[in-house]
């Protein structure tokens, strides 16, 4: 296939090579002025990849679109009327609602989105680090979306495992709740992952979790308090050394993605008249840190 890959960050370049390596024609398109650019993933040898070049959006077959939830509106409207109508969008990233602001803009195109918990570190602008192996899961956007199953077979065969998930929103809904228990207290505390089994911690994680279980239930998502609880722990412990994406955001004093994952959850609550008092003091703190771009050593 003709792959695209917008906006490789270390995730997004993770894929490029693992695609390269499958044997397609992959591309990226990104925001450096260059028209080729060297990638190497782990200690494999590096690979010349074209960059930015507008004939690879004509010719693209599906475009990965990897860049973070904020930068998908901003990515995605200049290079759309350049892309052939019959090519499939694939949306990577952590957090929710960044598609549905650019639906007008997409509607047309089959559109998939995908929720990965592969671990990848860019260790300079050139070479990717495959950090810890997870699995992909992707699920239809819309109605065109829903033919592209055949995906699975292609993106497993480059980087393993990749399922399809008819109910991807229950899959996004999983990991938006992981992230709105780890990410924005770790940002704050600037803390591993790990901290968060402190017993300290407690009370506010149950407090996010009762409140993130409200909203589920309103949103009509399977979920078990119990579970969820489970489920956020094995993280906490999985990824204990671990710094979190919004933990680094912070103390690099770059805009975090709180908007698609806590934000989302506040308007969520909003709109069904729920309080969530605990997560609203959360996203009230990291919005505040962002701002200030302040930060501890
Ligand atoms: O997705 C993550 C992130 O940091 O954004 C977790 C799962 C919390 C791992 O660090």
């Amino acid at each position: 296939m003709n792959i695209v890959i917008v906006g490789p960050g270390a995730i997004g370049s993770l894929w490029a090579y693992k695609l390269h390596q499958a044997g397609h024609k992959v591309s990226l398109w990104g925001t450096k002025q260059n028209q080729q650019w060297m990638l190497a993933a782990d200690d494999s040898p590096e690979i010349l990849f074209s960059y930015n070049q507008p004939q690879t959006l004509i010719d693209a077959d599906l475009l990965l679109i990897t860049v973070k939830a904020w930068q998908v509106e901003a990515a995605i409207t200049p290079l759309q009327p350049h892309v052939n109508k019959d090519a499939i969008l694939l949306f990577m990233h952590n957090g929710m609602g960044a598609v549905d602001n650019i639906v007008e803009l997409i509607f047309e195109y089959p559109v998939v989105i995908a929720t990965t918990t592969h671990g990848a570190l860019k260790v300079d602008a050139h070479h990717v680090k495959h950090t810890g192996i997870g699995q992909t899961q992707l699920g239809a956007f819309n109605e065109k979306g829903s033919q592209c199953t055949f995906l699975v077979d292609v993106l497993n065969h480059a980087l393993p495992t990749v399922s399809w998930n008819s109910n991807i929103r229950f899959a996004l809904w999983n990991k938006l709740a992981i992230n709105c228990a780890i990410n924005p207290l770790t940002a704050i505390h600037q803390c591993l992952n790990g901290a968060l089994a402190e017993e300290k911690f407690r009370p506010t994680l149950d407090a996010v979790i009762d409140e993130l279980v409200c909203v589920m239930q309103a949103e009509e998502i399977p979920v078990d308090r119990n579970q969820l609880t489970t489920t956020i722990d094995n993280v906490i412990r999985a990824t204990a050394a671990n710094k979190s994406s919004m933990h680094q955001d912070i103390f690099y004093r770059r805009q975090t993605e709180i908007d698609f994952i806590t934000g989302y959850l506040v308007r969520k609550a909003q709109q069904h008249g729920i309080e969530v008092p605990a997560n609203s003091e959360l996203y009230k703190q990291i919005q505040l840190l962002e701002k200030n771009g302040k930060h501890h050593d």
